[in-house]
């Protein structure tokens, strides 16, 4: 489809009614933030009238089904997509409106936690860009992840009410809205069928945002589901006399959607969060059934026009639902509603954590949702069945595969058994799923199991955030990179440009300053503007190992005390970002420990402005925004085999930060893709972990054996970054120390060390740096989102055959 025009005087008039909503006289009487609100919403105007994509001849509309949509600001994004920016700036310069200042005005919509979101929210733009019917199905929460702030070190959380104002790209679509009904209890009829007697209802309202294809006249729904009361009041209970009872489903119905959890990585159990599980599942599974019938077709057909997508086990109540729906209304036979529904789902797999592996108690699973209990329980009976014919007595191998065992619904077993396709999200992480979760279902289904890795989109995390890395790309090349990103393959010549070289250095050097400006805005820390900038951005997470860099910082430290007079010493800004889950008490502990630190180090009169320590507060996107154009340095260093892909490793090497990291994730891609030389690679691989862990590994002995590393942990314990206080970081260091340092960050100390001493080589060559810099932007190009979009088109969205 052709770039959608824009149109200045209807814009003009969408805006106008806008401001006299307001019951104002003039454009300029606006607040700043008003004035955000006023041009969004008249671009929202302009846009409901964008067409969606029609499916090409045998392409299916992908569901993309997420519990998390990390968004990010869309107003600047959708001015660029749509190519506006431009005429909308000057359109508001008529009317003494700046548009760059009033897109500060925006909230920062933070409807997820970390990188699964955040990928969700990249392939929607990548679907809508490279024009793929699909429709993003999530939840509109009212609360998005807390707001993080720093009291004495320690992390403070905050609730985000982002909706408390209008969001004015919000469009309410009430022609979808659909009835969730939960509790209860179910009975067998005489003819053999179930009917569910549930104990309330809920009304799911489908909240609409547009996303935007990059140029190309397209837009898709992220459709956010919002749960409302079915009726104000039970009117059973009302004409029994029990008015206080009467409005109790209510209640519940404002609770449902009020706000994430803010948990990564860990399964907390919540009834609640089951619930918001499968409100989502069932209004995403009536939309999709509503458009197959509106369309006309045969329920029979849907697998050859419908296919969802689960981002992980979170939505996978999707799968009982959709079998529920096709037996109990459709009074489709088992086989015939199994036949449908396992060619209609596919699941991705984003962690290997056991402690991330969702499983639900039976029990509760029973009383929120009896109808799928039985269900579940029947594809459990009949799987049983298929493995005892292959592997008769084999009980070992059995419960390996059941999808319900001790009690428990197994969410991921639940996906293979009953989806098509399972993948994981990076060459080495792909491989793991087969190796070490599921190598009994490979058995049974080898051609199930793919890989697609995960990518970026460039439009925001280069064109959008680093406008002037992406004018020296357009006039160097003179060809449409963004939404083909494989292009900038053609910088590598210059590379060995001085010219260019020189201009690709100034450009990060202006992204630092802007940086820098910044910090000292939001922290009042002053750092130095040519020191190298070492990021360390993502969730706060032991296996992420942000205490492995507070040793490398600590190391520093002594060094320049030790010997204040060399010059030589490479002067550093240590950036960080990372919220942790309120309840995760020894990641508290590890940001606590670095703010205690860089307390230290930052105020001690030797070290001058040569070391920095930087924790920057309520890390999101914007603030990502701000920072992967400014680094030089990104810290990728995950114990081998627990990152499963990382992309936030993408996006700092697309914006020329040479990687420090782990052969773990994506890291061995970017490595494959960059060269060794433009890369710091150190640490255990995913085998020598193993083969440590088999042989008894012991940290203690480690440090023994190493007495730099010794004399921090001491440092540490003895509280001199804490007052005197010995037990202010008892949770970091007894992990590390006293139980086995699970995550194996002293048996890669030294080697971090040593990496980290290339990295200083490296640096003192101001011309080398900036070659292998630009190398990292040129190579980069397969991590575009665009790229994953098609892997998944090819391997796995393709209609039956
Ligand atoms: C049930 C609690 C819970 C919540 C979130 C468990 C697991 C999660 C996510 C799967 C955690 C997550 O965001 N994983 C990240 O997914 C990214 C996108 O694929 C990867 O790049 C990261 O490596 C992975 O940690």
């Amino acid at each position: 489809m052709p770039q959608q025009k824009f149109n200045k005087a209807r814009f003009n008039a969408a805006l106008t009614r806008q401001w006299q909503q307001l019951t104002l006289r003039s454009a300029q009487q606006m607040t700043p933030h008003q004035a955000w609100q006023a041009v969004s919403a008249a671009l929202a105007e302009l846009l409901a009238a964008q067409p969606a994509p029609r499916p090409a001849e045998g392409q299916r509309h992908v569901n993309y089904l997420s519990m998390e949509f990390l968004i990010g600001r869309l107003t600047g994004n959708n001015l660029l997509n749509l190519g506006w920016y431009n005429e909308v700036s000057a359109a508001l310069a008529e009317q003494q409106l700046d548009l760059s200042e009033l897109l500060e005005q925006e909230v920062d919509p933070a409807l997820g936690n970390g990188g699964l979101g955040r990928l969700a929210a990249c392939y929607l733009d990548s679907m809508a860009t490279v024009g793929q019917p699909a429709t993003g199905h999530g939840l509109n929460y009212q609360y998005g992840l807390f707001r993080q702030s720093f009291d004495e070190g320690h992390q403070k959380e905050a609730p985000d009410d982002w909706q408390r104002e209008r969001y004015p790209w919000f469009r309410h679509n009430a022609a979808l809205d659909v009835e969730v009904a939960m509790g209860g209890r179910i009975e067998k009829q005489e003819d053999g069928t179930v009917r569910w007697y549930p104990d309330f209802t809920l009304r799911g309202e489908a909240w609409d945002l547009p996303v935007t294809g990059y140029r190309n006249g397209v837009t898709l729904p992220l459709r956010l589901w919002q749960a409302v009361s079915a009726q104000p009041f039970d009117l059973t209970a009302f004409n029994d006399g029990h008015f206080l009872q009467a409005e109790q489903p209510g209640i519940e119905a404002t609770k449902l959607t009020k706000v994430l959890y803010p948990n990564d990585n860990h399964q907390a159990g919540k009834r609640l969060r089951l619930m918001q599980q499968y409100f989502q599942c069932a209004c995403a599974v009536a939309d999709i059934l509503r458009r197959h019938h509106l369309a006309g077709r045969s329920i029979h057909s849907l697998p050859d026009f419908e296919v969802i997508q689960l981002n992980d086990t979170h939505p996978t109540i999707a799968i009982p639902e959709m079998l529920r729906l096709l037996l109990d209304e459709h009074q489709l036979s088992w086989d015939e509603a199994w036949q449908i529904t396992s060619r209609v789902f596919a699941y991705t797999n984003h962690t290997l954590m056991p402690e991330a592996l969702e499983r639900w108690d039976e029990k509760l699973m029973r009383t929120l949702l009896p109808r799928h209990m039985v269900i579940i329980k029947e594809i459990n009976r009949r799987l049983k069945k298929q493995v005892k014919q292959r592997w008769p007595d084999d009980k070992a191998m059995w419960h390996k595969l059941a999808v319900v065992a001790e009690g428990q619904v197994r969410m991921a077993n639940l996906c293979v058994v009953s989806g098509f396709a399972v993948n994981g999200v990076a060459a080495l992480h792909s491989r793991l799923v087969v190796s070490d979760l599921f190598p009994e279902y490979h058995q049974l289904w080898p051609q199930k199991f793919h890989n697609v890795t995960n990518g970026i989109t460039p439009r925001r995390w280069l064109k959008q955030c680093n406008p002037a890395l992406a004018g020296l790309i357009d006039e160097t090349l003179k060809t449409e990179w963004a939404s083909n990103l494989e292009a900038l393959i053609g910088l590598e010549s210059y590379a060995d440009d001085p010219a260019f070289r020189q201009r690709y250095r100034s450009i990060k050097q202006q992204n630092k300053a802007q940086l820098t400006r910044y910090i000292a805005r939001h922290t009042g820390i002053i750092v130095n503007p040519a020191a190298l900038f070492d990021v360390q951005i993502k969730r706060l997470h032991e296996y992420k190992r942000q205490h492995l860099s507070l040793l490398h910082i600590l190391y520093c430290y002594q060094k320049l005390i030790r010997q204040p007079d060399d010059q030589t010493i490479t002067p550093r800004v240590f950036l960080f970002g990372a919220k942790a889950a309120p309840g995760y008490y020894l990641a508290k502990n590890i940001i606590y420990a670095i703010n205690r630190v860089a307390e230290v180090v930052n105020n001690d009169p030797r070290v001058g402005d040569r070391l920095r320590v930087v924790f920057i507060p309520d890390y999101r996107i914007t603030v990502a925004e701000q920072m992967i154009p400014a680094a030089d340095l990104s810290e990728q260093i995950s114990t081998a085999g627990y990152e499963a892909s990382g992309t936030g490793n993408m996006k700092l090497a697309l914006n020329g930060a040479l990687t420090i990291g782990t052969l773990d994730g994506a890291n061995v891609e970017i490595a494959e893709q960059v060269g060794e030389e433009n890369i710091f690679i150190f640490g255990h691989t995913v085998d020598e972990v193993k083969a440590l862990r088999a042989k008894g590994y012991n940290p203690k002995k480690v440090r023994k054996q190493n007495p730099a590393l010794d004399e921090l942990l001491k440092a540490l314990e003895k509280g001199k970054f804490s007052d005197g206080d010995r037990h202010a970081f008892d949770l970091m260091l007894d992990s590390l120390t006293k139980q086995g340092d699970p995550w194996l960050v002293l048996a890669d100390f030294q080697a971090y060390i040593e990496a980290q001493q290339r990295v200083e080589a490296l640096w003192r060559d101001p011309e080398g740096w900036t070659r292998a810099a630009i190398l990292n932007t040129a190579r980069t190009g397969m991590f575009s989102s665009d790229r994953s979009i098609r892997d998944y088109q090819q391997r796995i969205w393709q209609a039956p055959r």
